[in-house]
């Protein structure tokens, strides 16, 4: 008996557009991000796949994602939970900086790394930045957590208790449940679902707007790898994220 797991990065967001680091920085979806959502929504019906309950991060470009896939899919009403331990991972410093700038500056070795590595942080973000949450009240639950940087390990830390205590019991009381979260975040999720391994979870894209779906078992394992609904346009568009500041 498995049970099902939707997981959707958020539609193009403003920032996601222009190339920047986002990380806890709350922007907005685009026309072309809102689109994305919509036909997310459109997909997960035509496969016949309804969601009962949805968790989503406390960034809006996941909510306002959730809202556009879930209307399309006449779904809108399911009850929501919503948390920080969802949120994109940290960018740090990186927070507003241009990828390609960055690439220029730095070099390919230290851009690689402080996008893709397991385990090194990008430097940490000042409080007194203009892209630093430190006084956001939306985080005062959490202070003492509150990061200023983070790397994918650090993610992984903050989400699979999460993924224990919150996503895998509604999975287990026979929910179809939808993720809206964030690129390095469903990076961590499906690293620790598939268990992939901390070299190779370099490697590993995900593109805005495109549903994955996994079956889950009662303890939390996969009964097989995440499968996109459209596989091939899935493809596409993780290379495209791979090589985003290159050109
Ligand atoms: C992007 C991911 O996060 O960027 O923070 O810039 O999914 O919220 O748009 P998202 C960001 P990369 O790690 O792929 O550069």
């Amino acid at each position: 008996m498995t049970n099902t797991l939707i997981l959707l990065r958020h539609g193009q967001s403003e920032w996601n557009q222009k190339n920047l680091f986002t990380g806890w920085v709350d922007v907005r979806l685009t026309e072309q991000g809102r689109g994305e959502a919509v036909r997310a929504g459109e997909q997960l019906a035509a496969a016949g796949l309804q969601p009962d309950v949805l968790h989503t991060s406390l960034l809006s470009r996941a909510i306002q994602t959730a809202n556009l896939a879930l209307d399309s899919a006449d779904r809108l009403w399911i009850p929501v939970t919503r948390s920080w331990r969802l949120n994109e991972r940290h960018y740090g410093a990186l927070q507003g900086l241009d990828k390609a700038e960055t690439l220029a500056k730095y070099g390919e070795e230290q851009f690689m790394e402080w996008r893709r590595s397991f385990d090194t942080p990008p430097p940490a973000l000042d409080d007194a930045s203009e892209w630093s949450q430190a006084n956001d009240p939306r985080y005062d639950g959490i202070d003492g957590e509150r990061p200023q940087t983070e790397c994918l390990k650090d993610v992984i830390d903050r989400l699979v208790p999460y993924w224990e205590q919150s996503i895998l019991p509604d999975l287990n009381s026979g929910k179809t449940v939808l993720v809206t979260a964030h690129g390095n975040s469903l990076r961590a999720l499906v690293k620790h679902l598939d268990g992939i391994s901390d070299a190779d979870i370099a490697g590993v894209n995900i593109p805005t707007g495109m549903p994955l779906v996994y079956q889950i078992n009662a303890d939390g394992t996969p009964a097989a790898p995440g499968e996109y609904l459209d596989p091939e346009a899935a493809a596409t568009a993780a290379a495209a994220v791979a090589a985003q500041g290159k050109h």
